[in-house]
């Protein structure tokens, strides 16, 4: 069967004559899963093997502002630099932005800033994309549905479908070619004694991302035939968690969730070890806190870092022992 591309997809639900107003503007917070989605099933339009459940990083994410440029080129800035047409970075906006754009070829300028602290080794990606949509959206007034925003962050990156919601989200895997069933959504629960605590291990650009390094454990893991499974089952007890507000089962399900993805990866051929002798010693770290009766967990993505699940009545206890942690509240009121 052909494959639908992008264009294919986003086409219907442009408007015959776009409308773009002076400027567009949104900010999406970036997103820590507790159900990982790892594996595609249509590596074009980002389509996930399993359904995945994250908690948004409140304030801390992407802001991204689009006016028309004032030359004839598009211009990407981030963080206030301006940086080469052919940057990665920038090919990669200037291409999602060409799926919006249709026939009116008007150059824009398009300046990203993002807070997230450079030391706590956050993929930028997903608020970024999810930020990009909300301001096409903005600036062309397309008045698209949440779930479409989210499908078409999808495109831009997996996890930018989450981003586009606060609080706990999930994106359901979807069945459909064109991918419009794969979304996310906000679920109404919230947890305000919730933190989330970034440990900086290391930082810089790692040698394979996300993208690459999912598709080596989809096409060269045993082990990844396992994975669905797992996530399905895992879906299901944080759903539970949630639900009764049980912590001990959230976190444990969180961080068996994040070690089988990362078996997964270790039984890939090349073989996909994102740790660092920092990483494993952390993870001791947790695991004799939590055998002195601490209620620590950890969760770990595609890089080195840990990110700490704790309540609020245990941060002072778990600032001791982590001094550089940068704590976040999910769910801050208001
Ligand atoms: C997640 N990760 O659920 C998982 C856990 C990394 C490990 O989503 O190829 O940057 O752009 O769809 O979204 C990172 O993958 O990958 C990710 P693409 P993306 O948070």
């Amino acid at each position: 069967m052909l494959k639908l591309s992008k264009m294919d997809v986003v086409g219907p639900y442009l408007p015959q004559t776009l409308q773009p107003g002076e400027r567009g503007e949104a900010f999406a917070p970036s997103n820590i899963a507790l159900c990982k989605y790892w594996g595609k099933r249509d590596t074009g339009l980002n389509l996930p093997i399993n359904a995945s459940l994250s908690v948004s990083l409140a304030h801390l994410g992407s802001k991204t502002t689009i006016t028309p440029a004032t030359g004839a080129e598009d211009q990407v800035c981030l963080n206030g630099d301006l940086l080469a047409a052919d940057s990665r970075f920038a090919t990669k906006v200037v291409d999602f932005v060409d799926l919006f754009r249709g026939d009116l070829n008007q150059p824009l300028r398009i300046e990203t800033h993002n807070n997230i602290p450079t030391a706590a080794g956050l993929a930028s990606s997903a608020s970024g994309f999810a930020a990009l949509m909300l301001a096409l959206d903005d600036f062309y007034q397309l008045k698209l549905e949440p779930p479409v925003l989210s499908a078409f962050a999808r495109m831009g990156s997996g996890s930018a479908s989450r981003s586009v919601f606060e609080g706990f989200v999930e994106w359901q895997m979807g069945h459909r070619d064109d991918g419009m069933d794969s979304h996310a959504f906000q679920l109404s629960a919230r947890w305000p004694g919730l933190r989330i605590g970034l440990v900086k291990v290391a930082t810089g650009e790692k040698k394979v991302d996300s993208r690459a390094g999912m598709q080596r454990t989809v096409e060269s893991a045993h082990l990844y035939q396992s994975w669905p499974l797992q996530a399905a089952a895992d879906l299901e007890k944080l759903h539970q968690a949630i639900l009764a507000q049980d912590f001990a089962l959230l976190g444990e399900t969180a961080e068996q969730n994040a070690l089988s993805m990362h078996a997964t990866m270790i039984a890939s051929w090349p073989p996909l070890l994102y740790w660092q002798p920092d990483s494993v010693a952390a993870m001791h770290k947790v695991w004799q806190l939590r055998a002195e009766g601490l209620a620590l967990y950890f969760t770990m993505d595609a890089g080195p870092n840990l990110k700490l699940l704790f309540e609020a009545e245990d941060q002072a206890a778990i600032e001791q022992q982590f001094p550089d942690l940068e704590v976040v509240n999910p769910f801050p009121a208001g």
